[in-house]
C-alpha cells in the first residue's frame, strides 16, 4: 500500500506556475480537439495515490464536479491516513455480515444512484429529495478525522461531505425539534444480514442526535472518501460522521431525516442498554462493561505490532466538545 499526500511532496517536486499554465493550454487544446474528452478529469483530491490494485469508487457522474471542487482538508498532526485498503476493507456494516471483510465482499452491487432522502418529523419544510437535489447547494470540503470503534480499534479518515447543520437549516426546523433521527436504507433483497438467521439486530438501523450535537460544526455528511464518492462498504451514497463518537453513531446509507421532540430509539442502545448509550461519547475512563476503553488500536495493527495507544476524551476534540455536555455525568450518561 502506498498512499502519498501532496503535503509529503517536497518542493522541488511541485510544478511552477508558468508549467502548470502551459499544460492548462495543452488540456484546453487536447479538449477542444475531443482527445480528451472520454478521460475523468482530475479530482481536485487526485493528489492520493493508490496501488494499481485498489479499487477507486467515482460515483454517479452528478457527483463528479462537487468532489472535484472539494476544498482539501486539515491533516491531523502526527497521525498518518490509515491506508485505504484498511479503510475500505476492514468495515462494520452489519446488513451485508457480521465479519469485517463482509461489507467489502459483500457490498459490491449495492445500488446507490438514483438515491432519495426523506426529511421528516418536526421541521417547516418537510419532503422527499433524490440525492443530487438534497446535495445541489453544498460545497463538499475534506474533513480529515478520527473514527473510534466501541470494539476498541480505530483509523484516520479522509471524508469529503459537509456540516450537517448546513443541511439542516434548510428545512427550517421547529421549535419542537429536540432531536434529529437518522435510518438506514432496509432491503433484505439488497442486504443479506437483514436476511440473515443470525442477525442480532432490529432493522432498519436508526441513530441519533441531539439537536446541539447535530448542529456542532464538526458534524458532517459524508458523500467520498479519499478524494472519491464512498464506498458501498462506507455507508454510500451519504453517511453521518461523528467523530468524537464511538463509530456505531456514524450510521451509514440513510434514506430518512427525521426530527423528533423525543430521544429517538437508535438501534445499539435498544439492543443493549447496559452496554451502548444513546450519546456514545467516546470516553476512556467509562468502559465497556466487557473491556476496557482506555486504549485503542490504532489500525492498521497486527499481532506482531498491535499499535496500542492511548484513547481520548471525546477522542482528542474535547476543545470543540466538551461544553455540550457540562453538568452531565457522563457515567451515567455514556
Ligand atoms: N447502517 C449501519 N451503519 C453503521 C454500522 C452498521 O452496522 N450499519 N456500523 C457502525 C460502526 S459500529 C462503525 S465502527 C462504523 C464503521 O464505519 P466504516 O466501516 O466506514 O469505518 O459504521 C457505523 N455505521
Ligand atoms: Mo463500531
Amino acid at each position: 500500500m502506498l498512499i502519498k499526500q501532496a503535503r509529503d511532496i517536497p518542493s522541488s517536486e511541485i510544478t511552477p506556475e508558468s508549467v502548470y499554465r502551459q499544460r492548462r493550454q495543452l488540456v484546453k487544446a487536447l479538449l477542444a480537439g475531443g482527445a480528451l474528452l472520454a478521460a475523468r478529469p482530475a479530482l481536485a483530491l487526485d493528489r492520493y495515490t493508490l496501488d494499481a490494485d485498489e479499487k477507486r469508487y467515482p460515483g454517479p457522474d452528478w457527483l463528479q464536479a462537487q468532489l472535484r471542487s472539494a476544498k482539501a482538508g486539515q491533516p491531523i498532526s502526527g497521525e498518518a491516513l490509515t491506508p485505504y485498503a484498511h479503510v475500505t476493507g476492514h468495515n462494520n456494516f452489519y446488513e451485508f455480515g457480521l465479519g469485517k471483510e463482509d461489507p467489502k465482499q459483500k457490498a459490491q452491487g449495492f445500488n446507490t444512484d438514483p438515491w432519495k432522502v426523506e426529511i421528516s418529523g418536526e421541521v417547516a419544510k418537510p419532503g422527499t429529495y433524490t440525492l443530487e437535489d438534497l446535495l445541489k447547494p453544498h460545497a463538499l470540503e475534506e474533513r480529515i478525522y478520527r473514527l473510534r470503534c466501541v470494539e476498541a480499534w480505530s483509523m484516520v479518515i479522509p471524508w469529503v461531505g459537509f456540516p450537517l447543520a448546513d443541511l439542516i437549516k434548510r428545512f427550517e426546523p421547529t421549535g419542537n425539534a429536540k432531536y434529529v433521527e437518522f435510518t438506514t436504507l432496509q432491503d433484505p433483497a439488497q442486504m443479506p444480514g437483514q436476511r440473515s438467521f443470525f442477525s442480532t439486530l432490529d432493522w432498519p438501523y436508526v441513530e441519533g442526535l441531539r439537536m446541539d450535537e447535530a448542529m456542532h460544526p464538526l458534524t458532517i455528511l459524508a458523500v467520498g472518501v479519499y478524494g472519491d464518492a464512498l464506498p458501498p462498504q462506507n455507508g454510500a451514497p451519504l453517511r453521518l460522521v461523528v467523530p468524537w463518537k464511538y463509530g456505531f453513531k456514524s450510521i451509514k446509507s440513510i434514506v430518512r431525516i427525521r426530527f423528533t421532540e423525543q430521544m429517538p430509539k437508535v438501534t445499539w442502545n435498544q439492543t443493549a442498554p447496559n452496554e451502548y448509550g444513546f450519546y456514545a461519547n467516546v470516553n476512556p475512563k467509562v468502559d465497556h462493561p466487557r473491556w476496557s476503553q482506555a486504549t485503542e488500536r490504532r489500525l492498521p495493527s497486527s499481532l506482531f505490532s498491535p499499535n496500542i495507544i492511548d484513547t481520548r476524551m471525546f477522542n482528542g476534540y474535547a476543545d470543540q466538545v466538551a461544553h455540550l455536555y457540562s453538568g452531565m455525568d457522563l457515567r451515567k450518561w455514556f
